[in-house]
């Protein structure tokens, strides 16, 4: 018995390796769709390998690890509706219906009346395209206080965007109760976790209420990096003001959301927060993603300074310490009440009362 094995392999070891071989191949064959592999295009095939390999790690956008969200690995492999039992492909990376550069005038009235009869639209704002899968589900987050006028031009002008995009999404407009200096970046933070309650969102897209985009292949989705949209404002000669800016519309992901711990709290007043979530991003490691700026256009509703929100005098004080009190001013520290809320076909509409600035 002792000699059995070293006999076995010098006498029938080209026999071995022929029965190995094939034992091989037909595990091959039984665990691989073989010709899936085959016929896989060389684009797909790029895109298998652009996966970025921080969000494939955590459950961000777009995950191989959750569930919830088909990544780019799978978005070839077709998956069955189970109530209409129809085959339905994710929606691909580019959605094919765009219709590039927009006509935007916001001398024109708008009538949100077809909107409101939309059944694709449903109650608080929410829409899934019907003919695909979204690759992603986008929570929009405007921060919000009397700009009726406004919100309604953007509400006539983005449901239709969104929808060409092919986005799973909501609209969450987070209005400041009370008479309190307006602060931007604690009302975002409110969006993103009474969106949360609602729904897996996995992207977030943060949106002033004025500012359009003017071409509809400016994707309000997320990206493996930070994502800034509004690059070439009509107020600022449809230039980026500096290099660091990140005001107006900008997109992260949760997971990139989770790692700057949100937003600031205690910027009450115009300017700096955004600033602040630049430099909080730039401390984790994080660069911004943009669109060239042609696609990047977008125009901004002319309006008066808003009485409730003067220029902030101690923003540039805040900004030169966003290393030191990111990790306990955030989305850690966020404390609100929420004292109303809305809901229409068109968006989901949360009354926050967010507290006062404290007196020094
Ligand atoms: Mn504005």
């Amino acid at each position: 018995m002792r000699e059995f094995p070293r006999c076995l392999l010098n006498r029938r070891s080209p026999l071995l390796v022929v029965v190995c071989v094939l034992a091989v191949m037909f595990f091959y064959m039984l665990h691989f769709d073989t010709s899936r592999v085959m016929t896989l295009p060389f684009t797909r095939y790029r895109e298998l390998t652009s996966v970025p390999v921080t969000s494939a790690r955590n459950n961000s956008v777009p995950s191989a690890r959750n569930n919830s969200v088909p990544s780019a690995r799978n978005s070839s492999v077709p998956t069955v509706d189970t109530q209409s039992n129809q085959l339905q492909q994710y929606c691909p990376e580019t959605p094919p219906k765009l219709d590039g550069p927009l006509y935007v005038d916001f001398s024109e009235p708008v009538n949100l009346d077809s909107l409101l009869k939309d059944t694709r639209l449903s109650l608080g704002g929410r829409f899934t395209p019907s003919e695909c899968v979204s690759q992603q589900k986008v929570a929009l987050i405007i921060p919000f206080r009397d700009r009726e006028l406004h919100l309604k031009i953007w509400l006539f002008y983005m449901h239709p965007i969104l929808q060409r995009q092919q986005l799973d999404y909501g609209i969450y407009i987070i209005e400041q109760d009370g008479d309190e200096t307006f602060n931007r970046a604690k009302l975002l933070n409110v969006g993103y976790v009474e969106a949360l309650k609602e729904y897996d969102y996995n992207c977030f897209v943060f949106s002033d209420v004025d500012l359009i985009p003017t071409d509809d292949r400016n994707l309000y989705k997320c990206y493996d990096q930070p994502r800034h949209l509004s690059v070439a404002m009509d107020k600022f000669g449809f230039k980026l003001p500096y290099n660091q800016y990140f005001g107006g519309v900008s997109a992260l992901s949760k997971e990139q959301y989770l790692k700057i711990n949100g937003f600031p709290n205690n910027y009450w007043g115009w300017g700096g927060e955004d600033d602040d979530v630049f430099n909080r991003l730039t401390l984790r490691g994080m660069s911004i993603s943009r669109p060239d700026h042609n696609i990047g256009r977008c125009k901004m509703i002319r309006h008066a300074r808003d009485k409730l929100n003067q220029p902030n005098p101690h923003r540039f004080s805040r900004i030169s310490r966003t290393k030191q009190t990111m990790d306990t001013d955030g989305i850690n520290s966020l404390n609100y009440t929420v004292v109303g809320w809305e809901k229409t076909r068109l968006y989901t509409k949360i009354i926050a009362d967010i507290g006062t600035p404290p007196s020094l």
